[in-house]
């Protein structure tokens, strides 16, 4: 069956057939861990439920070369789907995805600490009759639990391979390589397990529907039990053989069923889950032995505090305000250290190439542009490092949790809290970890203010303009100003989000939130090889992304502004002014190129929220994506001083005056106006392509793009025409 010849050829060559192995369980099980473990791939990891949203699929390669295709899945509770990701997860097993066909073998991960709510799946996927391995992971914790499982005793019972692991350390990695290598080869024919319905006395209940299902077209004995339990507790399960012979006298049955479960005191609805765990706790009971409670746990104990109805929040802002201050003060010595090697470069570049148009562009438009975006490489290194902890914890559930409350008050449900969250990242995952989120108004309003939250790519943003305009001053010695103004911009988007979802569901979004009961993870020390991956791929994307966008842009900006060259009239206009005395501005050249003219064009409408059209063009160029109005700022002020080999840009905005009235260009106020702006537009093209793709359509990433501006530009035009009323405008 897996090796079919091809003869084609002359030579004789073997194509072995792909064996396709999905990863099931339940969230936060291990499912990715265990994937990345056999496939040595670096998907993400963290420690809460919903972490995969979508289908991954690496490469593992067995005894004769054959090839494995190990398929990770997003977590579920059982075969039948509440959200966007767990429908993914259910439609390929239970084969009714369109695009592909069910797996030769399903691994199911089990958190062994929870087990009992584990084999609720396993055995449902044993019912629908797929050959199942069940790989028991966090054996480490159940050894520190003191919690003995009889993995022979569970095999024999389910009549499945068994196999103990621990994803984290890497235990038991090999034998379920071999387990797997072993069954999957086996094809249609390695199905195993029992039913574990039979033994149940309740089951009896189903024995007529079970008869006329095999009657009706399924042969094995589980697949009909596992059906009739699905019809009588599933209206949506009877519906589908509404168009099939004898449906009369399946209703009828199935009636009679409810009838039945209604007289012994069972609501028909928990038909299924009633007669699962009666058996699953009589195996569980067989099988492992608890230790006796040695009083509350110590995640527990953890939680009494940290989730506390006064502290926790208080610990909350705490603990982020810690965050925000370690990631401006730690990344200094760093990023000083990456200016100056920057620097050094320039000049090496400047003294080995003639002087002309290839050095400008490479010194002026390429290593200022990226060098002055690459330069906050350590901060976003933090910044995810930061992150990943806060994931791999446990403690981002918390906030999560502790927000719940918060977020029913607004109309929101408590599970678009993680994928806010996540937006700080980037809001592209934030997005796709909204297919999490059960309702469907509740997840089209956490897309849409989901942009909100401040995402790695607003960092360099914001630092410039703090460290040019914010100064270093410690706040009764604890609280570092430039750090607590950082912290204020992420607060500020949070408190944008908010006001726009009360906004968006009164006009745009109507409809119902749903609750939702979020579950606790316990807290784990994280595991610092899954974190050291995360920082590095964080900090990869990053340099990867300055080289190609932000390279090309700096190009294309190098040239639209430093052609045309201004012509002899132009020279000599300038020349006559310089020689009557007046102050020459000293930006003419740039002022008449293509990326001037530009600028110049919608100063007019930006003037309002004190940007000149410098800051005009860097406005247009970070729609390509956020970061850049650094390097196209960086890339302006070089050329204007291109004597000097790379400006400090933040000198440069610190000294530049309005050639008419001597004013400064940027002030405090400017510096926040533009920060404002920043946290509010969503000028960021992955993001509206993203949305397109998750809402399938073009009228709300448009929607989304267009309110977002009109906020932005409100907001901007307010606090600096307030400021500037007050007197802060100098
Ligand atoms: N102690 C311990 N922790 C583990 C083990 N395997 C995974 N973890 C941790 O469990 C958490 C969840 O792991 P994931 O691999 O993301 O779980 P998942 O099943 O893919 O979760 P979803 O994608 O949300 O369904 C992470 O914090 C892991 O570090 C293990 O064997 N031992
Ligand atoms: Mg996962």
């Amino acid at each position: 069956m897996s090796a079919e010849i091809n003869t084609d050829s002359s030579r004789v060559e073997i194509k072995q057939r792909v064996v396709r192995v999905a990863l099931a369980g339940n969230p936060n099980s291990g499912k990715t861990s265990v994937f990345n473990a056999l496939t040595g791939l670096r998907q993400k990891i963290a420690n809460y439920p919903g972490v995969t949203v979508e289908r991954k699929s690496g490469m593992l390669t067995g005894p004769d070369r054959q090839p494995f295709e190990i398929i990770d899945l997003p977590g579920i509770y059982s075969l039948v789907p509440k959200s966007l990701d767990e429908q993914i997860a259910v439609d390929i097993l239970t084969g009714t995805c369109p695009v592909e066909p069910p797996p030769d073998l399903v691994v199911v991960v089990a958190d062994v600490t929870n087990l009992p709510r584990n084999l609720y799946l396993c055995t449902q996927i044993i019912d629908i009759g797929l050959p199942v391995i069940l790989a028991l992971n966090m054996m480490d914790v159940a050894r520190k639990k003191n919690l003995q499982v009889n993995v022979e005793g569970l095999a024999r019972r389910l009549n499945i391979p068994v196999v103990p692991i621990s994803a984290k350390q890497m235990e038991g990695i090999d034998e379920l390589k071999d387990t797997i290598f072993l069954h999957g080869r086996k094809g249609a024919n390695g199905r195993n397990g029992h039913s574990i319905l039979k033994s149940v006395e309740l089951a009896r209940v189903c024995e007529p529907l079970v008869t006329w299902f095999q009657e009706h077209g399924i042969d094995s004995p589980s697949g009909a039990y596992a059906e009739a339990l699905r019809v009588i507790s599933q209206p949506q399960a009877l519906e589908r053989w509404q168009n099939r012979n004898g449906r009369e006298e399946l209703s009828g049955l199935v009636q009679k069923a409810r009838q039945e479960l209604d007289a012994r005191g069972i609501p028909w609805k928990q038909a299924e889950v009633r007669i699962r765990y009666a058996a699953i706790d009589q195996i569980c009971a067989q099988n492992i032995t608890q230790p006796k409670s040695t009083g509350s746990e110590l995640s527990e104990k953890i939680d009494r505090i940290l989730t506390h109805k006064y502290f926790g929040p208080v610990f909350m802002f705490l603990i982020l305000a810690t965050i925000f201050q370690s990631i401006y003060t730690w990344a200094e010595v760093p990023m000083t250290a990456i200016e100056n090697a920057l620097g050094a470069l320039g000049q090496q570049v400047e003294q080995l190439l003639p002087p002309g148009p290839l050095q400008d562009m490479l010194v002026n438009g390429v290593i200022a542009g990226v060098g002055a975006v690459l330069v906050f490489l350590p901060q976003i290194v933090f910044l995810f490092f930061f992150l990943a902890i806060l994931e791999d914890t446990g403690y981002l559930a918390r906030v999560a949790f502790i927000m719940d409350r918060f977020m029913a008050k607004i109309g929101l449900s408590g599970q678009s809290v993680i994928p806010l969250l996540s937006s700080f990242a980037c809001a592209v995952p934030g997005i796709m970890a909204t297919r999490t989120i059960q309702n469907q108004r509740d997840r089209l309003l956490t897309i849409l203010v989901a942009p909100f939250m401040s995402c790695s790519a607003r960092l360099p943003v914001y630092t410039l303009m703090i460290g040019a305009f914010i100064p270093g001053i410690w706040l009764g010695g604890i609280f570092y100003l430039p750090g607590l103004v950082l912290l204020s911009m992420y607060l500020l988007g949070m408190v944008a989000a908010v006001v726009a979802a009360t906004i968006l569901q009164k006009f745009v979004v109507k409809g119902e939130s749903t609750s939702y009961i979020m579950e606790l993870p316990a807290y784990r020390m994280p595991v610092w090889r899954f974190i050291f991956y995360r920082v590095y791929e964080a900090g990869k994307a990053f340099v990867t992304n300055a080289g190609k966008i932000i390279m090309a842009v700096s190009i294309v900006l190098w040239f639209l502004a430093s052609y045309p060259k201004p012509d002899a009239k132009h020279q000599q206009d300038m020349l006559a002014l310089e020689k009557s005395g007046q102050t020459v501005d000293s930006f003419h050249e740039i002022r008449q190129s293509y990326a001037g003219r530009l600028g110049q064009l919608i100063e007019p409408v930006i003037r309002p929220l004190g940007f000149d059209w410098k800051i005009g063009i860097g406005l247009i160029t970070s729609f390509a994506a956020r970061e850049v109005i650094v390097s196209t700022l960086a890339t302006i002020y070089n050329l204007q001083d291109a004597d000097e080999t790379s400006v400090d840009l933040r000198a440069a905005l610190q000294n530049d005056r309005y050639p008419d009235t001597g004013k400064p260009v940027f002030t405090p106020l400017v510096a926040i106006s533009l920060m404002i702006f920043f946290v509010l537009a969503c000028q960021c093209m992955s993001t509206l392509a993203i949305v397109r793709r998750e809402t399938n359509s073009w009228r709300w990433p448009v929607f989304m793009f267009v309110y977002m501006l009109i906020f932005a530009y409100v907001a901007s035009f307010t606090v600096f025409q307030v400021g500037t009323a007050l007197g802060f405008g100098s």
